[in-house]
């Protein structure tokens, strides 16, 4: 455990340290309690068959298929790829490589915003780990996986019960050929809140040392102001800075005209001017039609000289038509997911787009097979996480009405249901367009899509029309994220925030008009490392100072959990979901060349204090687990 300690110590990984450290770091002595690690994996299984897994219907554990990995000889090589380019020839080296690629360019983004879309952001590390080495053998001409970032982070931690940072890790040593992309809500970072800027230069440090190369940094208002930090401090580690445009409204609807054409380019030309390497344009919502996406990208490529990512959405079912013009105008990278992840809210099949293009010179370089044989993975895991589906089975053409972000749908249906709203989903989805034009019609992507919902709720819960929010808003409570929109705490909408609610939602008080990162103070991460290391008892990692300044109360629940049932990332999908069967017998492979071999023999009754044993055979032999019954 000393040496454990020692090179699992932050200044030891930095190059930190001479030869007092270990006189100077006492941390080190500090060995972790010796924890049965079988007793622990067998109060999880037992706590998850008895009281079952939040969210997902009690039931009886699904036998599923073993998923199908792709079969590949042992000796396939990694061919190299995107990665290879930018280590060698750095971020402008890169630029001028996809410049020159005559083909249209993918980024897949089956590891996130796909499995954030379609699955409420549940696919485990395990699953991903699984297919990450025949991903990156099988599309090496990927320009980059987008695998991390956006919900990714808070949803690993809160109910997934595994640290992000070990995937990202682990799937950089399983796929060191393609660039690894993640979604950077700017001044927000992964949550929900503004942060200290020290907060987002240390995120971006750490981040782009454990792996990741191409940031996409939004503004969930399209301030670029929030968004300079971030951008700097992406320059600084020598990656890509991808900064964004969130699409919103239709330039080619002449009744809306506040996100026009000219609105489009000169946000693209101040974010080329703040040091862009590449132009984003996140479409969230699907919002983009065809003609519009033609017209965008023809006159974005005359303002611009940096090359330009679309990301859309596939909602209406136009996605591929969508891309297949912004294509002809002269896109240079579009987003899509392997097949059996794609469409609706997610993004377009990459499979449907390489038949789309077959016969044109923009045709992707990628091998279809090994898409299709991709997808049959896929296929096959989606089966694990059917209870997160948003249920929604064909395109819906009603977003163009709604608007609402494809990775929000069916968080705020879920959110819905919890308040007790969910027969009225509809009236919440039309209330969501009401609260967008209340705003003033701002961008919404979270976390500012994450107030209108908040809003959209709060008014249909409580009957209230846009005149009952004006004529009573000076009594009413309304919901914290509200109140921070509108205090400037989620920076400055284009065209302003509409004064008369704000007056209203505010109470008359001031709002700010700075930046707030000007305002918060650094967090001071050596005092943060004295705190946590009491808590924990054990050394702290900067990945965890992270964490806990982001989500202090997220990471330390987490803690929590883990202190109760071990490291749970180890066990099987069907198993960390639904428990056990009777009778079932399983391998868990606790670390390399370890396993634990588990049985689950039988449940008791409920005793009168609500608890049950429940009777395993661990190894062998039998052992025993006491759990609450919470049913
Ligand atoms: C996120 O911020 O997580 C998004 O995917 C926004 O579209
Ligand atoms: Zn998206």
């Amino acid at each position: 455990p000393f040496l454990e300690n020692v090179v699992k110590h932050e200044k030891f990984i930095k190059g930190e340290y001479d030869t007092s450290f270990i006189d100077k770091t006492p941390e080190l002595f500090l060995f972790a309690k010796r924890k049965d690690r079988g007793t622990k994996m067998l109060s999880y299984i037992a706590n998850v068959t008895v009281n079952g897994f939040p969210g997902i219907e009690k039931v009886k554990k699904p036998v599923f298929d073993e998923p199908r990995i792709p079969q590949l000889s042992n000796d396939m090589p990694y061919k190299n790829g995107t990665k290879q380019i930018l280590d060698q020839y750095g971020a402008e080296g890169l630029v001028k490589w996809i410049k020159d690629q005559k083909e249209v360019l993918l980024t897949d983004t089956t590891f996130r915003d796909a499995h954030q879309s379609l699955l409420a952001t549940r696919v485990r590390t395990s699953d991903i780990t699984k297919i990450a080495e025949p991903t990156a053998k099988l599309l090496p001409g990927l320009f980059s996986s987008e695998m991390w970032g956006g919900a990714t982070f808070d949803v690993a931690y809160r109910f997934l019960k595994e640290d992000p940072w070990e995937r990202l890790l682990t799937l950089r040593e399983k796929m060191p050929n393609v660039l690894f992309q993640m979604l950077l809500r700017g001044s927000n970072a992964v949550g929900y809140a503004n942060y200290p800027d020290n907060v987002i230069r240390e995120f971006v440090e750490k981040s782009a040392h454990a792996g990741i190369d191409v940031y996409r940094i939004f503004d969930s208002l399209n301030w670029v102001k929030g968004m300079e930090v971030a951008i700097d401090a992406v320059r600084q580690t020598g990656k890509i800075a991808e900064a964004a445009i969130c699409y919103t409204g239709d330039i080619m609807d002449p009744t809306r005209t506040k996100y026009n054409i000219n609105y489009y380019k000169e946000l693209a030309k101040e974010l080329e001017n703040q040091g862009a390497h590449i132009l984003g344009l996140k479409d969230m919502a699907g919002l983009l039609k065809p003609q519009a996406a033609y017209r965008l990208i023809s006159e974005l490529k005359e303002t611009v000289n940096i090359p330009i990512h679309l990301h859309t959405h596939d909602t209406s079912g136009n996605g591929i038509f969508t891309y297949a013009k912004a294509i002809e105008a002269g896109v240079d990278i579009v987003d899509v997911a392997v097949s059996s992840m794609a469409g609706l809210t997610s993004q377009p099949s990459a499979n449907s787009l390489y038949y789309a293009l077959e016969g044109t010179d923009r045709k992707p370089n990628i091998d279809i097979q090994a898409l299709e044989q991709l997808s049959y993975y896929w296929e096959d895991v989606r089966k694990y996480y059917h209870d997160f589906e948003s249920g929604m089975n064909a395109p819906h053409s009603e977003i163009y009405q709604h608007e609402m972000p494809g990775g929000q749908y069916s968080n705020l249906q879920q959110q819905a249901k919890g308040v007790g709203l969910g027969e009225k989903w509809d009236e919440v989805k039309e209330m969501y367009s009401r609260v967008n034009q209340m705003f003033g019609d701002i961008v919404k992507v979270t976390p500012s899509s994450k107030v209108v919902g908040d809003m959209a709720l709060y008014m249909v819960q409580n009957q209230l029309t846009e005149e009952d929010v004006i004529a009573k808003g000076m009594t009413l409570d309304f919901p914290d994220s509200v109140v921070e929109l509108f205090e400037g705490y989620l920076g400055q909408p284009y065209g302003g925030f509409p004064k008369e609610l704000q007056n209203v939602i505010l109470k008359n008080r001031e709002p700010i008009t700075v930046r707030p990162g000007e305002l918060l103070e650094d967090v001071d991460f050596d005092a943060m490392s004295e705190k946590l290391f009491k808590e924990l008892g054990r050394q702290v990692t900067s990945f965890d100072k992270l964490a806990y300044a982001l989500y202090p109360k997220v990471f330390m629940d987490y803690i929590k959990t883990v202190e109760s049932f071990g490291d749970v990332s180890v066990l099987n999908t069907p198993t960390f979901l639904f428990g056990m069967r009777l009778g079932e017998e399983i391998e868990i492979e606790i670390e390399t060349g370890k396993t634990l071999i588990v049985k689950l023999v039988s449940i008791g009754q409920p005793q009168e204090d609500g608890n049950r044993v429940v009777y395993f055979e661990l190894n062998g032999q039998p052992r025993e687990v006491i759990i609450k019954d919470e049913s």
